[in-house]
């Protein structure tokens, strides 16, 4: 049984002239905050070191790098690792990385209680637009400035709890928490922005809630495995993201929920033998699943025509 106390540190609006020290001072607070309410490991949000950039459309190249990090740690961020590392603290961090070959990345890492960085995610599905579309009020163009992710899905030993990492809209994808529980993950970790305002798909601002809080809880049930997601949220240069910062259990119940959409430390243990009745009994996959009647989740990207069934 392993029994780990983990924090979801939602952080509220990164506003465009906030400069990356007073940012890793912010998490700094709250990873000290998590630590006091007895943390042992700490998830930041996705793009935690910036504002959420891709809503805007620049060709200002400067401008860009100044939203990447082009080595990890680096002197700006190095605070929030030496204070993890005095206290004992594990974490998961969302960046934005440029690679010394040119690459740019939606990327996150997790760091062990030792300070070490024991495990690296670059996501993979990339929401939104690569073309600039100047008319809408809100522009969500990840595809314009990252690479999909080239890493895979990973599941890393983070002081001996085994954690999955994603980001933000992977959340939504039923593949991912599979993957990863097919590695044996005992934790799915990610950090998102999710925009009330997102082109072409005006749902109503309730389902932005209510959709986000769905994807963990069925991930997590489904996979019998806990999920943990800490938002960037509330109003960052006039756009609302929501919050909703959460803890899910393998049983697909909300363990724990942020309330506000600003900076908020949300704590909760998680226990992996609480997985165990859900894996040996209705998700017993080794017992239950069948692969050789799942071929289309491969061979098909995008919806198309039913397959032809004899009937006997
Ligand atoms: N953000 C959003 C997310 O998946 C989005 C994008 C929002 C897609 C709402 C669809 C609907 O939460 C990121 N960064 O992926």
């Amino acid at each position: 049984m392993t029994r780990r106390t983990v924090a979801v540190a939602q952080v509220g609006g990164i506003q465009p002239d906030e400069d990356r020290p007073a940012v890793v001072e912010r998490l700094v607070h709250l990873l000290e905050e998590a630590a006091e309410r007895g943390a042992q490991f700490v998830v930041f949000p996705e793009m935690a070191l910036t504002t959420f950039f891709p809503r805007y459309w620049t060709e200002d190249t400067d401008r860009v790098d100044s939203w990447f990090e082009s080595a990890m740690p680096n002197p700006a961020v190095q605070p929030l690792f030496d204070r993890a590392k005095e206290l004992g603290v594990g974490f998961y961090l969302g960046y934005a990385e440029r690679t010394d070959d040119g690459h740019h990345y939606n990327t996150a890492i997790v760091v062990d209680s030792s300070g070490g960085i024991c495990g690296k995610y670059r996501k993979i599905h990339l929401p939104g637009h690569s073309d600039n579309r100047r008319d809408l009020r809100a522009q969500h163009l990840e595809k314009k400035y990252f690479e999909v992710g080239d890493l895979g899905f990973g599941v890393f030993d983070v002081d001996g709890l085994k954690v999955g990492l994603c980001l933000c809209n992977d959340r939504r994808w039923p593949e991912v928490y599979r993957v990863l529980a097919l590695q044996g993950a005992d934790l799915v970790v990610l950090g998102y922005n999710t925009p009330l305002d997102v082109p072409g798909w005006q749902e109503p601002p309730h389902m932005k809630m209510s959709t986000h809080l769905l994807s963990l809880q069925a991930g997590a049930y489904q996979n019998s495995l806990w999920v943990a997601a800490a938002a960037k949220c509330g109003v960052e240069d006039g756009s609302y993201m929501i919050g909703g910062s959460a803890i899910a259990t393998p049983g697909g119940d909300i363990l724990v929920q942020a309330l506000s959409d600003s900076d908020e430390v949300v704590v909760g243990t998680i226990d992996t033998d609480y997985s165990e009745p859900f894996r040996r009994s209705v998700f017993d996959f080794e017992a239950h699943r069948r692969p050789e009647h799942y071929r289309l989740i491969i061979e098909r990207t995008g919806r198309g025509e039913p397959v032809p069934a004899p009937i006997p």
